[in-house]
């Protein structure tokens, strides 16, 4: 095996500086860059490296990533004056140019490949690059995060081409989320995004939706997308070693990477003013440690961030010792992970559960979905996953087409949102099942349904307990209503898809095992449904322990998917539905009332209407029905 550590550091990058002022980018300043060289001399670290020159990076190399307007307009700076440089950098969020930025940053691509080629060529096992300005945020056509050529991704593209590379992992340890990576990859499976990130539920820039947990890629790259958001600061040693274990290093075992880069910011150790965070520079050394059992031990790291010299300088060399195969210090701090971490840590493994081998079977069962709406404060209990809303145009456009026109009120399109929100979990297989709240329970149900087979599901079923306002055409197939409610519907016959059964549950006990024994689970079983709907609206003729009891047996069908709707003004209900969804046992139903005799003559009469199409119905050999 190849041995050596590479170290790349061209005191030219430090030419690069902030010309004017501004309190955004002033912290961006070259003393990073030499303080940390300095801290790595002091501590005899640069003696024991392979020192390696950096290059600059060629055009075309850059065009690998990059768009050739982008390239113009950043080699047009070079010769530019002062105030040229400022009107170019204002248009883009948080970046400034010099007149040697240009020169810089393709010293920057350069180091970063020749780290690369270091590596892969077996010249050295690892190395590490001291560059500016930084990468991961800087996109195809923008500068971005005062950065200007994305040299990680570039480095990524060229090693998938120089060397055939199949799978690359890129490790970004930056406080901020490399949305520039995330970009370049997002749909290419051959390279493995993982990035924490100071996330505050959006509030901390760069404020996209896209960095949160559930951005898990793009067509063939679903799954190797992985974000890790933060939702608090003064995440500590223990937070990011609990990261490691629970969502990065099992998926990156199983992505069984030939090559890692590490996009090796700093702004997330104790001290940096832009990360907020509290792990000390040790956690570093456990970082590196743990990267380098990947790849047979090929680990490049760049530096991005970090903006606290003292405290970036003591991670620089922490990081280089263990490259050099230093033992590793001991780690500080109570082991323990805060709860924010422990729950954004849940949902990165909940989300990537369908792309993941290991996450199959590990995964703690989130059972349940269900949104903050209103009632849903009801019935939260660990086992109970909170969604995020959507916003208003995007559940419109989900809505539009066939009941947009019922959709007056605001308030019905918030639980029409809240509702597609759980359903979409439950799709993406992300939890079992999920309840919602709605003021409109048959139009909720109509919407599920036509969503489910428009996900391209065959067979759903609806159960609808109670006055169905709204009945969707079952013409196809792919969908199966059992109506129950007090009386027939005046217009709405009976017939294959559309069954409407008329019951009234006994006012002193509960007869209605018959019906539920005796013709619903036989029906529903003979359908084999991909997910049952299960929707509660007014005037219900069931009482709780019936619903729950169907909604407790309903989910031996459809691998246990379910969604419940249920009006909101049924608080314990909604209350009952969400413990049987859970898994708690049905409540008790008090005396077994035998069913009467008209009940019994309408289960037998309903199996002999529908036992030829719906087989499990068959209790009695006549008529010559069976099997074939
Ligand atoms: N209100 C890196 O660490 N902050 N870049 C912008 C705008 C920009 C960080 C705040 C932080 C960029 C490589
Ligand atoms: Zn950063």
């Amino acid at each position: 095996m190849a041995s050596g550590t590479a170290l790349i550091y061209d005191e030219e990058m430090a030419t690069h500086k902030l010309l004017w002022s501004d309190p955004i980018c002033d912290i961006e300043v070259p003393e990073r860059l030499s303080s940390s060289y300095e801290q790595l001399k002091s501590y005899h670290l640069v003696e024991r490296c392979v020192p390696v020159p950096a290059r600059e990076g060629s055009e075309e190399e850059i065009l690998l990533v990059h768009s050739l307007e982008h390239l113009e307009v950043a080699k047009s700076t070079q010769t530019m004056n002062e105030e040229e440089l400022k009107r170019v950098s204002e248009n883009y969020d948080a970046f400034f140019f010099h007149p040697s930025t240009y020169h810089c940053a393709r010293l920057a691509v350069g180091a970063t490949l020749q780290l690369v080629d270091a590596v892969m060529s077996g010249e050295v096992r690892n190395g590490i690059a001291l560059v500016r300005p930084p990468g991961h945020h800087s996109q195809r056509n923008a500068a971005n995060g005062f950065c200007l050529f994305n040299n990680v991704a570039i480095a990524a593209e060229y090693a998938k081409l120089k060397y055939g590379l199949q799978r690359i992992l890129i490790v970004d340890w930056d406080v901020h989320h490399g949305q520039g990576i995330q970009y370049i990859f997002e749909e290419d499976p051959s390279v493995l995004y993982f990035s924490w990130h100071r996330y505050e539920h959006q509030e901390f820039w760069p404020s996209l939706k896209e960095s949160d947990y559930d951005a898990v890629g793009l067509g063939k790259g679903k799954g190797f997308n992985i974000n890790l958001p933060w939702n608090k600061v003064g995440m500590g040693n223990s937070d990011y070693l609990a990261a490691f274990f629970h969502v990065l290093l099992p998926m990156a075992f199983e992505f069984d990477p030939e090559l890692v880069i590490v996009s090796s910011g700093y702004d997330s150790g104790i001290g940096d003013p832009e990360g907020q965070m509290n792990a000390t520079p040790e956690v570093f050394a456990h970082l590196t440690h743990f990267l380098m059992q990947l790849a047979n031990g090929k680990l490049c790291v760049i530096l991005e961030g970090g903006y606290h010299l003292k405290s970036l300088g003591e991670s620089v060399c922490m990081t280089v010792k263990t490259l050099l195969g230093d033992p590793v210090p001991q780690i500080t701090g109570e082991m323990a992970p805060c709860l924010s971490a422990v729950e954004s840590i849940q949902n990165v493994r909940a989300a990537h559960k369908p792309y993941w081998k290991w996450l199959a079977y590990e995964v703690p069962p989130i059972k349940t979905a269900t949104t903050g709406s209103e009632g849903s404060e009801h019935f939260l209990s660990e086992h109970v996953q909170l969604v995020k809303e959507m916003d208003k145009t995007e559940i419109k456009s989900l809505v539009s087409g066939f009941y947009a026109d019922l959709v007056e009120e605001d308030k019905i399109l918030l639980s029409l949102g809240s509702m597609l929100a759980i359903l979409d979990k439950i799709l993406k297989k992300e939890v079992c099942n999920g309840i919602a709240a709605s003021p409109t329970a048959a139009l909720s149900a109509a919407v599920a349904l036509r969503h489910s087979v428009l996900f391209g599901f065959q067979r759903v079923l609806c159960v609808f307990v109670g006055d169905m306002q709204i009945t969707p055409n079952t013409e196809d197939g792919k969908m199966l209503i059992i109506n129950i409610c007090e009386k027939e519907q005046p217009g709405k016959t009976s017939c294959k898809h559309y069954i409407s059964l008329n019951w009234k549950e006994d006012a002193e006990g509960n007869d209605f095992f018959s019906a539920v024994l005796g013709f619903i689970l036989p029906v529903a079983y003979s359908y084999q449904p991909n997910l049952t709907v299960i929707a509660v609206g007014p005037n219900r003729s069931l009482g709780i322990s019936g619903i729950s009891l169907l909604v407790a047996l309903l989910q031996g069908l459809a691998e246990s998917r379910i969604v419940a709707v249920i009006e909101d003004t049924e608080i314990s209900l909604l209350q009952s539905v969400a413990k049987a969804l859970g898994g708690a046992s049905t409540p008790p139903f008090g005396i077994y009332v035998p069913p009467t005799q008209e009940k019994v003559k309408k289960i037998k009469a309903l199996r002999d209407q529908f036992q030829q199409e719906w087989k499990m119905l068959q209790c009695s050999v006549k008529d010559g029905i069976s099997r074939n």
